[in-house]
């Protein structure tokens, strides 16, 4: 394992601050103070962690309606967030867009999407730019395991395997895709071998291990980076929360989500590894995890004092305006 301490402690900093930040949204929601249609990320945060630790600005990320991790991961700041979803004019989107519209470009993050599967395409066009410009930069997409029954899914990777494009796609395979479990829909048993039908590499990783993540993530990308073509990567994983903020969860079992939430939560077992192996000092997890209480805690004090856009911006930046 290469990683620095200080690596390490990125790495929990960015784990925490993810299922804080959906903590706190599911607090925010639940008392009536944000609006919105929420899709929590709590659980899964391994899998944007460990992907996104290997990328930086010049590489591209596209995300889904579930896309918070990934946005925090790859460095989005976290007031301009929060502030997006609180609809304020200083937010990510200037308030017009919301929780599945969060993007920076700046920071390559291509965006969130309220369209399933949409952000596939995407990566593999954002692949295809960096590789014909020559940039060095590589697209990862993330998307669930619905999103592999999508047309585009299939299309776009057999075209990034045909052209050796730098595109890893990274399918969080969480077991359900809205209220159906995924072997309902879905007749393979590792959505991986999909990758067969078009050459392409595939891995598994086990989505609430950071490090096993880390690592095949790692493999991939630097593959991509080198010009040896995509890679799909299934990350088995699960969603501790309901679907949505509000979701009485009357499809899956108790015990079941019990089981994942006890024995598998990837924040224990990052804490577990890291403390076991002597790495790290209880301490600095815990200084750690103050910090992001009191980052969020402001974020929160400044998104709700902060403007919602203008009336004068009514039609700026937006698509559908009517003529009068
Ligand atoms: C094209 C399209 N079809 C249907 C929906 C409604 N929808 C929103 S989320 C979702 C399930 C997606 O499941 P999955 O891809 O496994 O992602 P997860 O929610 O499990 O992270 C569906 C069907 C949509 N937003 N877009
Ligand atoms: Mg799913």
């Amino acid at each position: 394992m290469d990683l620095t301490r200080e690596e390490l402690l990125e790495a929990y900093r960015t784990l925490r601050m993810i299922r804080a930040f959906e903590e706190k949204l599911n607090e925010l929601v639940t008392a009536g103070k944000m609006g919105g249609f929420l899709h929590l990320y709590i659980g899964e945060e391994a899998v944007a962690t460990g992907v996104c630790s290997h990328l930086g600005v010049r590489d591209w990320v596209a995300s889904t309606h579930r896309g918070h991790g990934h946005c925090i991961a790859k460095g989005v700041d976290i007031r301009a967030m929060m502030a997006e979803l609180f609809g304020r004019a200083t937010g990510t989107s200037r308030g017009k867009g919301g929780s599945m519209h969060i993007a920076d470009v700046q920071q390559g993050m291509l965006g969130a999407n309220g369209i399933v599967g949409a952000g596939i395409p995407l990566a593999t066009g954002a692949a295809l730019s960096a590789k014909l410009k020559g940039t060095g930069g590589v697209a990862v997409a993330f998307f669930g395991d619905g999103a592999t029954n999508q047309g585009q899914f299939h299309e776009s990777l057999n075209m990034a395997a045909n052209w050796k494009l730098p595109v890893v796609y990274v399918v969080e395979n969480n077991g359900y895709g809205e209220f159906t479990p995924t072997d309902f829909v879905v007749p393979v048993k590792d959505i991986a071998t999909r990758a067969g039908s078009y050459a392409m590499r595939s891995e598994i990783a086990d989505g609430m291990d950071f490090f096993d993540v880390y690592e095949k993530a790692g493999e991939a990308i630097r593959r991509a980076r080198a010009g040896e073509g995509p890679t799909l990567l299934e990350c088995k994983t699960y969603r501790f929360a309901g679907h949505f903020v509000g979701d009485p969860l009357a499809y899956r079992a108790k015990e079941e989500a019990e089981d994942w939430i006890q024995n598998r939560d990837p924040l224990a077992r990052f804490e577990g590894q890291v403390l076991e192996a002597a790495l790290v000092e209880a301490d600095d997890l815990r200084r750690i995890d103050h910090d992001v209480e009191e980052e969020l805690a402001a974020a929160v004090v400044d998104a709700e004092a902060a403007p919602p856009p203008g009336l004068e911006e009514l039609l700026t930046d937006v698509y559908a305006r009517g003529e009068s």
